[in-house]
């Protein structure tokens, strides 16, 4: 075939969403393969390893390829057809219901669907199921920055700027966040800030691939950015470093703000994080005598039971030095999966209604149940968080239908909700492979993949994105519209659930007009035009922008704040041209100030003791995603990063009498983990390392502490105590 029948797209992992191109071969062992495309500005051609091989999970020899049901006879997953599986769901939803309450239904999504999918798996869980228990993976991601966010901005976007931003600013600090491994292409606008003589202060307990590339390099013990954004915050009113003007015309709440930093004496955050106070100096010197700077964090400072009061730490320390809500300066979080961002808007958590609405905000109830045709009564009320709602599985929820999620590998005290799911009357599964939860189902629910189906994902920049099927899917798959839209169907709903892309995504513009996220202005022609539309982007020309739905409820939303009046808006053209860059004239809050949220340290839920003397984190390696499910099946990935492995540093490995490879059992108040040791002096002598990207005996999340942070409910995947042992050399 020739180059020209390469069809643009984007990969199917994490939140930069890379442009490739994907060439059909009509092989169905490897159905594509990936063609450059340098014409999309992110990332302009460069791909990681799993980008580049994510055509080898189209493969037939990997994927699933038709529906599977648990036998009654011998209790093991068999083929079925469409109908009968379909037939199976629905009668499990349906009878749980029956005998237990819409309530004892649960629904379980993920950051990876598309902004069709996941508008439409909440608005399945609502109306055709009624219950309120529905929630998703990125509660396990970003859930604390998005607290924050809100809490100081008045709205949550990730980025307030496009990545094309960070080349140009004065300082950048990366707080908990290894891009080198995790968005590889994306390290690209690190080196071109550092050529363009902007400096970069890389916050993190291990000296990764990314820190190696900072000015500066801070090496806190896990837990502890809290205390130590509030020594900077202090060392910056110490030094009369604070922008008095900034905060006197564009924020509010500084005065108590400030008395929180004033309490945490430099040398007590010295003693804290174990960050030397010179490089804690010289850190604020570099920050503060920056023009611009932008603060950056990812899962290291977010992924702890504080992480909404640590991520308002940082948005502090860029409030007090005026560097937010001006062009080059800002707070970011970079998202995660796919979808991070907009997975997050449109209504697959539970407190949460499409556009970024809250659901129990009458007004937004009233809006949204406008455009879904029911009374805004009939909507059930906010349910519970992520690890709460798998922690409930067999209790008072008692079936679950989950899409897009792993949790036997990826949810803190794996075991224990591995057993949870275990003890469900009814669990379904929709998934491209078998994944490890999917294999525990009483129904598996074959779907197509990205390159397959059409839909939208919103970038780590609030840049919404088109992905066009590419290839016809084998024979044996539908998509998770085309399931849902089925279940619908079985389930007493004939209309509003439609399986066709284009006409979700339309019904998605009017359901979010006037919301926080406001998509109204969006189309899938505008978005292929413009290499993508930032939201907010509401419909303009047509007053209200609710465009031709019912109509019942629009107009009672003038509570929630709009985002449009916060930005670089254009008005008076016929179209909205989209928001690349927030806050520049105002923030989203009612009086257009950023706020200052008031905090002070507090500890890990966990500390360490004389039983349990060693911290673990845990996190990522290039070349495996997530839970693995999808990369774990590519063997040039695998070959890259075989297994799971404790890191540790050489103090740390010689009292314990291991050597590099020589497998060590790491044992929490959870669980026991056994994996081969990786002995390096990047990482701090009081704490070990483990990826959680593998089940069985390596599995990292067999140990983590599933306690939460109170308001993003975000789990502490980043920090709990363990104590170490030898497992000697032998494999069991
Ligand atoms: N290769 C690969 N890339 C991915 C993914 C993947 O699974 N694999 N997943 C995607 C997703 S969903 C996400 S959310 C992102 C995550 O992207 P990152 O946040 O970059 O990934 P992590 O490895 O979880 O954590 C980043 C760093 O936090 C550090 N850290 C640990 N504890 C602390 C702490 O207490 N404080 C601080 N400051 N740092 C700490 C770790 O040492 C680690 O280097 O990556 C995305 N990209
Ligand atoms: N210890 C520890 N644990 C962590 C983290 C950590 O840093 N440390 N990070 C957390 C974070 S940030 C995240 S985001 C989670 C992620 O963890 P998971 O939620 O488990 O994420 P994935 O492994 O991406 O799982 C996605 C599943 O959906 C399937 N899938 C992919 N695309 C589709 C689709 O379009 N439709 C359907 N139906 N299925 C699809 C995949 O095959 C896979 O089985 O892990 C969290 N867990
Ligand atoms: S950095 Fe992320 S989006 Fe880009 S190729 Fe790698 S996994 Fe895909
Ligand atoms: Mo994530």
């Amino acid at each position: 075939m020739s180059e020209a029948t390469a069809v643009p797209t984007h990969c199917p992992y994490c939140a930069l969403q890379c442009g490739m191109s994907l060439r059909p071969t009509g092989v169905p062992e490897l159905p594509a393969e990936v063609v450059d495309r340098t014409d999309f500005p992110v990332n302009r051609g460069a791909l990681c390893g799993k980008g580049r091989t994510a055509p080898a999970v189209l493969s037939s020899r990997v994927r699933l390829t038709e529906p599977l049901v648990r036998s009654p006879d011998t209790g093991a997953l068999v083929p079925a057809s469409w109908e009968e599986a379909l037939a199976a769901v629905a009668d499990g939803l349906r009878r749980t219901r029956a005998d237990h309450g819409p309530d004892a239904v649960g629904v379980f999504g993920g950051g990876g669907l598309t902004n069709e999918k996941a508008y439409t798996l909440g608005k399945f869980a609502r109306l055709v199921l009624g219950t309120s228990q529905i929630d998703y993976n990125g509660r396990f991601c970003m859930s604390s920055a998005a607290a924050a966010h809100g809490r100081a901005f008045g709205l949550d976007r990730g980025l307030p700027f496009p990545l094309e931003d960070i080349p140009r600013t004065g300082c950048v600090i990366l707080v908990g966040c290894n891009l080198a491994e995790t968005m590889p292409p994306a390290l690209r606008y690190l080196t071109e800030l550092k050529e363009n003589g902007g400096k970069l202060i890389v916050v993190d307990p291990r000296r990764t691939r990314t820190a190696e590339q900072a000015d500066l390099h801070l090496a806190p013990r896990p837990g502890t950015d809290l205390a130590l954004a509030l020594g900077m915050l202090h060392l910056v009113v110490a030094e009369g470093r604070v922008d008095q003007e900034f905060v006197a015309t564009r924020t509010s709440g500084w005065e108590e703000a400030r008395a929180g930093a004033m309490s945490h004496w430099p040398e007590q955050v010295e003693r804290i994080t174990g960050v030397p106070l010179p490089l804690l100096r010289e850190a604020v010197a570099l920050f503060g005598d920056a023009a611009t700077g932008m603060v950056l964090t990812a899962r290291g400072p977010e992924q702890q039971s504080k992480g909404t009061d640590t991520v308002g730490a940082w948005i502090n320390l860029c409030l007090a030095t005026g560097k937010a809500g001006r062009p080059l300066s800002g707070y970011g979080c970079l998202t995660g999966q796919g979808n991070g961002q907009g997975g997050r808007e449109h209504g697959q958590k539970a407190d949460q209604l499409p556009g970024y609405r809250k659901l129990d905000d009458p007004a937004a109830r009233a809006h949204v149940a406008g455009v879904w045709g029911v009374p805004p009564e009939s909507l059930p009320g906010p349910g519970r968080s992520a690890y709460e709602l798998l922690d409930a599985l067999g209790g008072d929820v008692r079936a679950l239908l989950l899409m897009g999620s792993n949790p036997v590998v990826s949810a803190p005290r794996a075991a224990h909700v591995e057993g949870r799911l275990r003890s469900l009357d009814f669990l379904a599964v929709a998934d491209v492979v078998l994944s490890e939860t999917a294999a525990l189902a009483d129904v598996v629910l074959p779907v197509t993949q990205w390159a397959e189906e059409t839909g939208t994902m919103t970038n780590l920049e609030g840049r919404v994105l088109l992905r066009r099927r590419a290839l016809t899917p084998p024979a044996g798959v539908r998509s998770d519209l085309e399931v849902l839209h089925g279940l619908a169907g079985l389930l007493g709903w004939e209309k509003g659930f439609p399986a066709e892309p284009e006409e979700v995504f339309d019904e998605l513009r009017r359901a979010s007009a006037g919301g926080p996220a406001d998509y109204s202005g969006i189309s899938y022609r505008r978005i292929e035009e413009e290499q993508g539309v930032f939201w907010p982007c509401p419909e303009t020309g047509t007053g209200t922008g609710t465009g031709t739905g019912t109509g019942r409820g629009t107009g009672t939303d003038t509570s929630t704040s709009t985002s449009t009046s916060t930005s670089e808006t254009v008005t008076g053209g016929s179209r909205h041209p989209g928001t690349p860059r927030l806050f520049l004239d105002r923030f989203a809050t009612p009086d257009g100030r950023a706020r200052f949220v008031p905090v002070v340290h507090r500890a890990a839920a966990e500390e360490t003791d004389a039983e349990y003397p060693v911290v673990l984190t845990t996190g990522r390696v290039v070349s495996q995603y997530q839970s693995g499910a999808q990369t774990r099946r590519v063997d040039e990935l695998n070959a890259a990063a075989p297994g799971p492995f404790v890191e540790l540093h050489p103090r740390v490995a010689e009292r314990l009498g291991v050597a590099e490879g020589e497998r060590v059992a790491v044992v929490s108040r959870r669980g026991r983990a056994v994996a081969p040791a990786r002995i390096t002096t990047a990482i701090r002598p009081d704490t070990v390392f483990m990826p959680f990207h593998w089940a069985g005996e390596g599995r990292a999340n067999t140990l983590v502490n599933p306690a939460l942070d109170p308001v993003s409910r975000m789990p502490e995947f980043k920090v709990c105590a363990v104590r170490l042992e030898r497992a000697g050399r032998d494999t069991p």
